[in-house]
């Protein structure tokens, strides 16, 4: 273990003394605009604000066949699992939450407008709170979260912007197999 601890400082000590600082800090700064990009909605797909814009109440409790989820089920589903990665970013005492109970809500539609408004509000703060957090450069990218297991600001950013992605594409699919 102590080998292995004193190898590692030796790596680091070396990339300093290579690269100027300004330079890592410009390419941190790199980084973090990249993440922030993505985060937004990527440029590589419609945004969640367009894609959410197309639904009403009635639409979010509908099914199609062969498809399991509504739009309201996504969306929740969207919330729930950012929240949880937000939460294991910035809480210290984050316990893990039990799959699929607390990651999937228990309605198929939304009980009204005003729950439906609300999960939007709520995707929307902690996603722009999780952007806050990449932007910050006080937040090391690359330091290990205490309570993880090897995991970094940096994977669990990019694991908020995958999920968002994957889910957002599947809103998309029903969207259009509803017929609106
Ligand atoms: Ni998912």
């Amino acid at each position: 273990m102590a080998k292995k601890k004193s190898i590692k400082a030796n790596n680091k000590s070396k990339k300093a003394a290579t690269r100027p600082t300004s330079a890592k800090s410009v390419h941190d700064q790199q980084l973090r605009e990249h993440l922030l990009f993505l985060l937004k909605g990527g440029g590589a797909h419609i945004s969640f604000d367009d894609e959410i814009g197309h639904w009403t109440v009635p639409l979010a409790g509908t099914k199609v066949a062969n498809f399991p989820h509504t739009a309201w089920m996504l969306l929740e589903h969207m919330r729930l699992a950012q929240w949880d990665i937000l939460e294991f970013c910035r809480n210290v005492k984050y316990a893990a939450r039990n799959w699929p109970d607390d990651y999937w809500p228990a309605s198929e539609a939304p009980l009204d407008e005003k729950a439906w408004a609300a999960s939007i509000a709520a995707f929307k703060k902690d996603l722009r709170t999780m952007q806050q957090l990449v932007a910050n450069p006080k937040v090391d990218l690359y330091a290990r979260i205490p309570w993880g297991d090897g995991h970094t600001m940096l994977r669990e950013a990019l694991l908020v912007a995958d999920h968002n992605a994957y889910h957002l594409g599947q809103l998309v699919m029903l969207r259009k197999s509803i017929g609106s």
